[in-house]
């Protein structure tokens, strides 16, 4: 099959925006190239003096692995540099970076990301991956402002993440479907491997820590007895695999069917991953590749952002599996919602 690279397929569905001058296209090609210098690194962890603590901790709280350090710097740097965008709100960073320069000044475009997410993985070499979402701004000149990254799910403009796992992946949408790119290391280039991803309606893999259990709403704990209930007809047990790595559990069940959830627990009372930079990304992208993504109760693409890092319980993936939890939580776990 002839190589379609990362650039050539962005320039050819250029074409589907009419009104488009380029700029999300050079966006995009801003942050393959970041992606690139990160899997660089990310392939020699073990090698470069990039393991272990920095001794730091992130706004989360969290703490930081100088790769995350080291992503979260490229990935700016990426952005300043391509002049596209006027604002970047990170995982990493307690307030929004403004982007003023030169080349910046008529940016339309800012970007929420989770630079390095599952870093607690790098040491034992299992897959992260990088997150990022992608909205017009809202704000009328200079450089963006947090009103911009507030703003519903349903109005990114993009939405994708690089996986570095045993190959290196580019997933992406523009709410024109999914395509994911594997990076060929000889050539340097993110090549289409996996055009117009779909995700299965019923997968037979349910992601969550089961650690929590104990935690979990009853409409969860409901759920998971139900994935591991005796019914042929429903092709049920399903599997459980839990890599602990988000970016990892769900693009699994992208190509294979599933569902990943972290729900509320005692420790993260509002759920851990992030609305503006984990979930709504994750959530366009199965969306738009048939799968279904709420908060156990509503739409996670509608949910109204209140800040940049406020959490959210999360459930994504095959849509007959999100639906069949929601009727658990509906049953079990209903509050006034
Ligand atoms: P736990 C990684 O830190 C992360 O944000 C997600 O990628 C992952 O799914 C989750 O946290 C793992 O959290 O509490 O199960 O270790």
């Amino acid at each position: 099959m002839r190589i379609k690279t990362l650039g050539q397929f962005i320039i050819e569905k250029q074409a589907d925006f009419p009104y488009s001058k380029g700029e999300l296209s050079r966006l995009l090609r801003d942050m393959g190239i970041a992606a690139k210098i990160v899997h660089r690194e990310v392939n020699k962890a073990g090698l470069a003096d990039i393991l272990g603590m920095t001794g730091e901790t992130n706004i989360q709280g969290e703490q930081v692995k100088k790769l995350d350090i080291f992503a979260n710097e490229q990935f700016i740097a990426a952005l300043q540099a391509g002049g596209e965008c006027c604002a970047i709100a990170s995982e990493e960073n307690e307030e929004i970076i403004p982007v003023v320069n030169e080349v910046s000044k008529n940016a339309k475009y800012v970007v929420a990301m989770d630079p390095l997410d599952g870093s607690s993985n790098i040491d034992v070499n299992v897959s992260v991956g990088t997150i990022f979402s992608v909205y017009r701004r809202i704000s009328l000149a200079g450089a963006g402002t947090n009103e911009d990254f507030l703003q519903r799910g349903t109005e990114q403009v993009a939405a994708g993440y690089i996986i570095y796992g045993s190959s290196t992946m580019l997933v992406y949408t523009t709410g024109k479907g999914v395509n994911g790119f594997t990076l060929d290391p000889s050539i340097g280039e993110f090549c289409l491997s996996h055009p117009n991803m779909k995700i299965q309606k019923l997968g037979k893999t349910y992601s969550i820590n089961e650690g929590y259990y104990v935690h979990f709403p009853d409409g969860v704990k409901k759920f998971i007895k139900y994935c591991q209930e005796e019914d042929v007809k429903s092709h049920r047990p399903y599997s459980s695999r839990y890599i602990g790595s988000a970016v990892a559990d769900i693009h699994r069940n992208l190509i294979t069917g599933g569902i990943f959830i972290y729900p509320i627990t005692s420790q993260n009372p509002q759920g851990k991953l992030r609305l503006i930079y984990e979930c709504n990304p994750l959530s366009f992208i199965i969306e738009q590749a048939g799968g279904k993504a709420t908060d156990g109760f509503k739409r996670i693409l509608d949910l109204e952002p209140k800040s940049i890092h406020q959490r959210t319980p999360f459930f994504i993936g095959s849509p007959d599996m999100v639906d069949i939890v929601r009727d658990f939580m509906a049953k079990y776990s209903a509050v006034n919602v």
